[in-house]
């Protein structure tokens, strides 16, 4: 067992600590103790967040303020504190340890079963919005600067496409090109953040349909978990990630590109999931969803490129070519989403006021 279990205020001793679920980016393990209770345990990526400690405090702060706005102790991440009373462990070997109380009774999914976990998952995210549109988004940490500032995306691919450190630049020559010949429309989503055009908010900005837990009976959405990227942000950043990640008619890492399209029924059902659960939004912000769905996308598929060329350090991989073709669907579903813009936002605009 990972020592660190050792450390938390759990409800009696752990029988057990597996590996669990999916992530990219943490070590996540599900405990089990003598009492019968469950937990996540999770050794926090140090290399992704540089301020494990300010990231804490993003999470209390956050998960503090949803507490109050809800009894269900479902309806959002419960930290357990270290038997220190702190709320991570920080071990020997300088790697940081936190618990959350495990979402029983609920499902995370990769891919949605029907039209409704979709549905689901943008009633969650636009709750989540709403809850915290009280919180001044002013007070909270940047866990990892320029997260969603895709101009930035861009210099750090220059940076790593010079270097070509694997040589592997030849091997992508179309995919080079696609996103270089995208630079202006990729850029536009932040200066209307630097011109003030669009507010700041409190966004979880990793939006995908596996970080929202939904209820196993009824199906409907309990709680949004992954806040290690909460930060201050876009809401089309958020509408935008779960149209990248749940919008599209295959998996993040399909192989057959043909299976790749941003199915506009899921589109819309996703707008009208989100703004029904998150009144509050201006007119300039519902405006800028479909452009925050383009940006997020490409600016995704350019951080896998970014990854494949620079030898995979930062997305876990289980094949060689895996950030490859993750790029390659981002890079379809963006040129999917530039043949159906027209009906995107013909749809966006119909829940303007
Ligand atoms: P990563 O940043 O690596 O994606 P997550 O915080 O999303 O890490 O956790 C990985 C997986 O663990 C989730 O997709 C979900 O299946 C599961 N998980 C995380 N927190 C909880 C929780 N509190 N209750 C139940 N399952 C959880
Ligand atoms: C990572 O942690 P996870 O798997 O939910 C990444 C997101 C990407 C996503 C692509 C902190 O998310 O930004 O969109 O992979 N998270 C971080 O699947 O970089
Ligand atoms: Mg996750």
């Amino acid at each position: 067992m990972e020592k660190a279990v050792f450390h938390f205020a759990f409800a009696g001793d752990p029988v057990s600590c597996e590996p669990y679920g999916h992530g990219h980016i943490n070590r996540t393990f599900l405990v089990e103790t003598t009492g019968g209770k469950r937990y996540i345990l999770q050794r926090i990526n140090k290399h992704v967040f540089r301020d494990v400690p300010a990231l804490m405090d993003n999470i209390i702060a956050v998960t503090t303020h949803l507490a109050t706005k809800s009894d269900d102790p479902r309806a959002c991440l419960r930290l357990v504190p270290t038997s220190d009373g702190a709320y991570f462990f920080h071990d020997e070997e300088g790697e940081f340890w936190r618990a959350y109380d495990f979402v029983e009774n609920s499902v995370c999914l990769q891919t949605p079963r029907d039209i409704t976990d979709f549905y689901e998952s943008a009633v969650g995210f636009g709750h989540f919005q709403m809850a915290l549109l009280d919180f001044p988004a002013d007070r909270l940490n940047e866990t990892i600067p320029r997260f969603h500032d895709t101009p930035d995306r861009y210099r750090q691919f220059c940076t790593v496409l010079a270097e070509d450190p694997l040589e592997r630049a030849r091997e992508v020559a179309p995919e080079i090109e696609f996103v270089f010949s995208r630079v202006t429309d990729g850029a536009r989503l932040q200066q209307m953040r630097d011109s003030g055009e669009l507010p700041l908010r409190v966004t979880h900005n990793d939006t995908k349909l596996n970080n929202v837990m939904l209820d196993i009976e009824t199906g409907r959405a309990l709680c949004v978990i992954d806040l290690d990227t909460v930060m201050p942000g876009l809401v089309a950043y958020d509408f935008g990630d779960s149209i990248r990640f749940g919008a599209s008619t295959g998996a993040e890492d399909e192989t057959d590109l043909s299976k790749i399209e941003m199915d506009l029924s899921l589109y819309e059902t996703f707008t009208q999931g989100f703004l029904s659960s998150c009144g509050g939004l201006t007119q300039e912000e519902i405006r800028s969803l479909p452009l925050g769905a383009k940006t997020m996308t490409l600016e995704c598929g350019l951080r896998f490129l970014t990854d494949y060329l620079d030898g995979d350090h930062y997305f876990s991989i289980a094949r060689s070519a895996h950030n490859l073709d993750r790029a390659r669907t981002q890079f379809k579903l963006v040129a999917d989403m530039e043949k159906k813009w027209d009906e995107m936002i013909a749809i966006t605009e119909s829940f303007l006021a």
